[in-house]
């Protein structure tokens, strides 16, 4: 009969083993300068896809896809009725993403399962490493789509009739790669973790070891559409026109403004585009594109959100253009579980590492899974604060500190058992 290992026992991670899984990884997608692309969905996606099921069947973990193309590896507990204790993230980049983003928190945790396998180890409860689908938000809208439908935040038949901006659906692209699974996800979840990189500059300005994460901003994205009138730009005086491309650039300056003027920690970005005809004698008929809003506070991101929709109108009535709206995501902002974020904290101090509290201005797949079970993550210092860059880079000190606080955390929770 398996007794319970003595809490003195440290679960060991390999640390060479994990860097090189994570640069192994890398490969799939690689760009020819650094850096990964690989889309939600895309075949370079697929491929890292089958890669990771094939890692989670080496490791002995039973393999789930569920109706969004979820992905769950789960290692038995020896209670069934105890719950799981997940390890999640992401493993879809944005265009010009980084060996890191996502794909850490999903390689950590089987480097957790691989260290509990290499020392013969069973846990009470069991534990799952997940990959839930379309984290970036960069193909298709909104971002955390995956675990958004798991939880149950977003209808499944909406999911997959999401369109990405080429017209491509959601759901044909799913079952084109063959990840239009049919399983559920574990249900019974006990706790959730995900180590992440920090993606901004905090930890390493103030060389911290491990940020604590309280908790998520808000996210609001809006896709603005100004409809004006096609016209020669030689021949067509300012007064006359309605031009698409005049009122976009308007409305991206004013809604700037309207940051500087909410200040502190409001955040405004426009990172998409797209003019019609796009021609450079022609004045624009049509301007698309999309103003990315986030802030801390609840009461200041709707406060935004009411500022952008009005500077769209009054732009569109100086300009004689018309503009349509569309909300193409909206998180309110969350805080983790605090008996979850406490234990981050005294499990990296037990360890040794320097740690401090920080807010996470990303979004991330925990801040959905908070929805339905209790949600804590561990950030790892980012180079030079970039990401979603291919110059992403996090050192291999880091991503093993990071995942020595996960391996200890999951292992505390699950229950370690000799064999
Ligand atoms: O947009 C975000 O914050 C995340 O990278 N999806
Ligand atoms: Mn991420
Ligand atoms: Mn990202």
């Amino acid at each position: 009969m398996p007794c319970n290992a003595s809490s003195a026992d440290r679960l060991m991670i390999d640390a060479a083993r994990l860097s090189q899984s994570i640069q192994d990884f890398g490969r799939i997608g690689a760009l020819p300068n650094g850096g990964v692309c690989r889309l939600a969905l895309t075949d370079t996606e697929k491929a890292g896809r089958d890669e990771l099921v094939r890692r989670m069947q080496g490791l002995g973990l039973t393999v789930h896809i569920d109706t969004i193309g979820n992905i769950f590896g789960t290692r038995a507990g020896q209670d069934a009725n105890a719950g799981t204790i997940m390890i999640g993230s992401h493993i879809d980049t944005v265009s010009t993403g980084g060996l890191y983003d996502g794909t850490l928190g999903v390689l950590a945790g089987l480097e957790v399962i691989a260290a509990l396998n290499d020392a013969h180890l069973e846990t009470r409860r069991a534990i799952t490493v997940a990959a839930f689908t379309n984290e970036e938000g960069a193909r298709f809208q909104p971002d955390m789509l995956g675990s958004l439908v798991f939880v149950g935040g977003m209808p499944l038949q909406d999911a997959l009739d999401t369109l990405a901006a080429d017209g491509t659906r959601l759901g044909t692209e799913l079952k084109r790669i063959g990840y239009a699974g049919s399983d559920d996800g574990p249900r019974n979840i006990v706790a959730y973790f995900e180590l992440h990189i920090e993606q901004g500059p905090v930890l390493e300005a103030e060389t911290v070891q491990i940020g604590v994460v309280s908790g998520v901003q808000g996210i609001s994205w809006h896709e603005i559409t100004v409809h004006g009138r096609s016209a020669h730009a030689g021949t067509t005086p300012m007064a006359l026109r309605s031009d698409a491309g005049l009122a976009a650039s308007l409305i991206v300056q004013r809604a700037y403004e309207m940051t500087q003027a909410i200040g502190s920690d409001q955040l405004m970005t426009t990172g998409t585009m797209r003019l019609t005809p796009d021609l450079v004698n022609v004045v624009a008929e049509k301007a698309v594109f999309t103003v990315d809003l986030r802030n801390p506070s609840g009461a200041a991101l709707k406060q935004a959100d009411v500022s952008l929709l009005q500077i769209a109108e009054d732009v569109a009535a100086e300009t004689g253009t018309r503009v349509t709206c569309r909300p193409l995501a909206r998180f309110d902002p969350i805080i983790f579980d605090q008996r979850l974020v406490e234990s981050v904290e005294k499990t990296a101090q037990s360890l040794g590492y320097s740690t401090r509290h920080l807010h996470s201005g990303a979004g991330h797949d925990a801040q959905m899974i908070a929805r339905i079970a209790p949600a804590a993550m561990i950030f790892v210092p980012s180079a030079g604060g970039i990401s979603h860059n291919i110059r992403e880079f996090t050192s291999p000190d880091d991503l093993a500190r990071g995942t020595t606080v996960l391996a200890q955390l999951v292992s505390g929770q699950a229950g370690l058992m000799k064999e």
